[in-house]
């Protein structure tokens, strides 16, 4: 999908501007004007589209956390959330996996049958208000305190309920959620 190759361009903005010099410094002065202003509109379009990325743990990133269950418990308490975010699941390939479960499965650390699992570090957005449950399906991983829920608000953006109260049925089983970027990284 080409919006999210986009967004995987924008979270690693050091990489590309790198590139971006080099380009530069190779061009003649009028290309280089040219090619200030499309980078620049190109800026300013991603600035006022784009979400707030959260990395989930800040510089901990996703994993057992040192202190237990308590730290996730905490980070998520201490931000808030609306749809327009994304969530940011930074760890190592192949030494955690993120996957989305049940509130009744969160709790007692069922992950044999997530919602969805994703084996690359991903960067999960969302399409519903709704609270989430996250965890690692590694064995122990779990118990040791990796698990998060987040309460995403409706966004400004978002329409309001329909003013019956009637909640809208989902039309598929899939999950409120989309995959913003989950390869960048592998
Ligand atoms: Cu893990």
């Amino acid at each position: 999908m080409g919006s999210d190759k986009k967004y995987c361009q924008v979270a690693f903005p050091n990489t590309r501007t790198k590139e971006e010099e080099k380009m530069i410094k190779a061009m003649n002065f009028r290309n280089v004007m040219v090619l200030a202003i499309a980078v620049a509109t190109v800026a300013t379009m991603s600035h006022t589209t784009a979400a707030t990325e959260y990395v989930v743990g800040d510089d901990l990133g996703w994993t057992v956390p040192p202190g237990g269950a308590a730290y996730y418990v905490s980070w998520a308490a201490n931000h808030s959330f609306v749809l327009n975010d994304v969530l940011h699941f930074k760890f190592i390939e192949g030494e955690h996996t993120v996957a989305m479960v049940t509130k009744e499965n969160f709790e007692i650390c069922n992950t044999t049958n997530p919602i969805f699992e994703l084996q690359k570090p991903s960067i999960i957005g969302f399409t519903a208000s709704d609270t989430y449950y996250f965890t690692c399906t590694i064995a122990g991983h779990c118990a040791e305190g990796q698990k998060i829920a987040v309460y995403f608000a409706p966004s400004s953006n978002t329409p309001s309920p329909s003013p019956s109260g009637a909640p809208p049925t989902p039309a598929t089983s899939l999950p409120p959620v989309k995959f913003v970027e989950n390869q960048c990284q592998s």
